[in-house]
Parts: structure tokens; sequence; C-alpha cells
């Protein structure tokens, strides 16, 4: 048995909220675990602080499965983002113990490697198409096998995924949230000719990928997704918003264009239908937001049954706690897709040194027992909580929009 001691919720600012829960051991192991919830972080500190924690003392942590379920049955209110950031932020930590007492990296436990690294995809986003091209080369040179491309839309002053630090930000950087404004029809007029001119300047032998964050109707991710074939995308993300999981139904009947979706994800029963179905091809869930390891596990063996693959999301505002878990995660899950990669400051690196590493293109969680990731809590303390959010939407006539 290996009995929990103590746990604490740990939250540092260094450029942007991180929440890690730091479970303790009687034998003196620790584990890390992300509970980070990007612009609702202290809900999770709370859940975690409050209501968990309390349950967690005295257990066995070697208990992985028991505590899951004990946590996501027993609490009556099953499911949703601050619940099962919650629950995974005790399942990561509780992997890290086990492997940390194995002495084994992480990803041994969960069946060994199935590839020598796990493909990734970076950021290449500029304020119009030239820019993004620009940016697109320097990942190219950086040996990155594939890129996500996000472009200003001409006309509109702002767009979410065009950021002012080109390698590491999402805008989460105000005290109350920045306000888009959006235009479908202008945006569905310039995606096509963003790849046009990426598939003309990078030629064909990088993967291509672009996020529409949730914005279209189906019909209208329908018609994004059929112009766009021609360019042969690695994926279209998050092409209309899933709570209906039958409306990916409807742009499937009208593209061949791969279709990922799931990074707002928290259980299987987002996405059943989706894959049951076949409605989509990669399935974005991660370890943080979809209640950990031993969740993501499963959501991926039943996507295996249907040949979907997985794409976790990795944005900056994962920790590199998150990282490190979907790395080991991603080397040895069968049906791995590619793994989002987003880098994290300087600063960040330096409250969370790690052993995962980035070549060509790959990424490899390391060799060092447990995560491979740990926490500098003197460094931590430097940094406090600072509210931010993500931005909002508007249309132009005021309506406030999808996400
Ligand atoms: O917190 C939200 C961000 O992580 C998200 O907007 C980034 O869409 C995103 C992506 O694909 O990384
Ligand atoms: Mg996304």
């Amino acid at each position: 048995m290996l009995k929990i001691k103590n746990a604490r919720v740990i939250v540092t600012s260094p450029g942007r909220n991180f929440v890690t829960l730091k479970i303790e051991t009687e034998d003196g192991l620790t584990g890390l675990g992300d509970a980070t919830l990007n612009g609702r972080e202290l809900s999770v500190v709370s859940y975690l602080t409050e209501h968990v924690i309390p349950c967690l003392i005295g257990r066995d942590a070697h208990q992985i499965e028991d505590i899951w379920q004990y946590l996501y049955k027993g609490a009556y209110w099953r499911r949703g983002p601050v619940t099962m950031s919650a629950i995974a932020a005790v399942d990561m930590a509780l992997w890290d113990i086990k492997a940390k007492a194995a002495n084994m990296p992480l990803y041994q436990l969960l069946g060994g490697a199935s590839r020598k690294g796990v493909m990734v995809y970076g950021h290449a986003n500029g304020e119009n198409v030239e820019q993004t091209l620009e940016e697109a080369q320097k990942y190219k040179a950086m040996g990155y096998k594939a890129i996500r491309l996000q472009s200003g839309v001409p006309g509109l002053a702002s767009t979410y995924g065009v950021s002012k630090d080109k390698m590491f930000y999402e805008p989460a950087d105000n005290d109350l949230p920045t306000e888009n404004i959006w235009s479908t029809p202008q945006y569905m007029n310039s995606v096509p000719k963003l790849f046009q001119a990426a598939r003309d300047a990078l030629g064909w032998d990088v993967h291509l990928l672009h996020d529409v964050h949730h914005r279209l109707t189906p019909i209208e991710a329908g018609r994004l997704g059929r112009d766009l074939e021609p360019y042969r995308l690695f994926w279209l993300e998050d092409a209309t918003p899933a709570e209906n999981q039958e409306a990916f139904r409807l742009i499937r009947q009208h593209t061949t264009t791969p279709l990922a979706v799931g990074e707002i994800f928290n259980t299987i029963w987002d996405c059943k239908d989706l894959i049951q179905n076949q409605l989509i091809d990669y399935i974005r869930a991660t370890v943080v937001h979809a209640g950990g390891i031993t969740h993501l596990r499963r959501i991926a063996s039943f996507a295996d049954l249907y040949q979907v693959k997985t794409g976790c999301h990795g944005a900056t505002d994962l920790s590199p706690v998150c990282m490190a878990a979907a790395l080991h995660f991603g080397l040895s899950v069968p049906n791995f897709g590619v793994q989002e990669y987003m880098r994290h400051t300087a600063e960040t690196d330096a409250v969370f040194p790690h052993a995962y590493s980035f070549a060509d293109g790959y990424m490899h969680p390391g060799e060092a027992p447990g995560l491979g990731v740990d926490i500098d809590e003197g460094l931590a303390e430097k940094y406090p909580y600072a509210r931010a959010y993500l931005p909002v939407n508007r249309l132009q006539d005021g309506t406030m929009f999808n996400w």
C-alpha cells in the first residue's frame, strides 16, 4: 500500500495561470497533476481543495481506477469541465506516483512505446496570408511535419488565434474578456485562399491543419470542407459546436476533408455518437479536461474500434504536466494521430522542469521515472495568480456569437 499522506494545490502564473495538484505518499513519493481550466482556474482549485482532497487522504495511491470511480460516481454530479479537470489532476498525479514506484517512465506502464516519437503540430499564425506563411516556413525549418495555419480575416480588426506572441500564447491576458468581431462570409472567403497560397509556398509533404473554433453552422462547415478539399488538409478542427453530436453528420455528407473535434469534451459521452457513427476522424479530448489518463485511454480504445485517431489538445494554457502526460499517452496508444504542441515560455519551463523534448517534428516524454516533470515551488511562488479570460466573439451587428 502507498498511503496518501497529503495533497495540495499550487497556483502559479509564469505568464499565464496554471493549477497543479501535488499528492504525497507516506513513503515520500510525490505525483503531479495538471488542473488548469483556462479562464475558470479557481473553480477547480476550490473543487479540489474543498471537496476532493479530504477524500484522498489515507487512500492507497496504487488504486487509480477505484479512486477514479469513487470521484466520478461518488459525487452524484457527473461530468462537466470543473469536475473532470479535478478528477484528471488526481488521476495524473496517481499515475505519476505509480510509475515512480515502478521506477519507470509512465509510457512503460501504459504498454510501452508504440512508436519512436509523437508527431506534433505547431501553430503558424499571422495577420495576413504572407505573414502566416512566413511563420509556417519557420516551423518547417524547425523540422515540424505538421503545421496549423490561422490567418487574420480581411476586414476584421482581430481574429482569435492570431496573437502577438507567435510561439506561445492564445490571448488570455485581460482583466475582463476582450471582444472580437466576427463575419462568417468574410472568413469563408479567406480560408481557401490561405491554403492555396500555403500549398504553393510550402509544398505537399507537410501536413496542414486549420481550426474553425466552433464558428460555422454544419452546412457552412460542409461548404468550407469542400472548398478546402483540393489542399488535402490533415484536419479541419471544431467546424461547428458539438453539443449536438448529430450536427457532424451533415458536414460529413458534404466533404471528405478529415474532421477533428473534442478539445472541450470532458467524457466519453461527449463523443460517443461522433465516434460510433464515424462522423469524425480525430478525437481531440486531452488528459486534463477529459478525466485524466484513465478516462482518455477509455475514449481512445473506443475510438480505435471505429478507426478514429487521437489528436490531443496541447495549447499553451495546458501546463507542462499535461503535456508530459499527453506524450506518455501518445507514445503508447495504438491509434495515435497527432499531438498539438504550442510551446511554453522560458518562465513556464523554468517553473516546470521536464524530461520531454522536441526534435525534428517529434516529441518524446523522456526516460525519467513517472511523468518526468517537476514543479519548482519556490519559483512558482514568485508568480501570483492574475485573473484572465479567453476573449468573446460578437457578430458585426453586436449579436453574441459562438466562441
Ligand atoms: O483555452 C482554450 C485554448 O486552449 C484553445 O482556444 C486553443 O483552440 C485551441 C487549440 O486548438 O489549441
Ligand atoms: Mg482548437
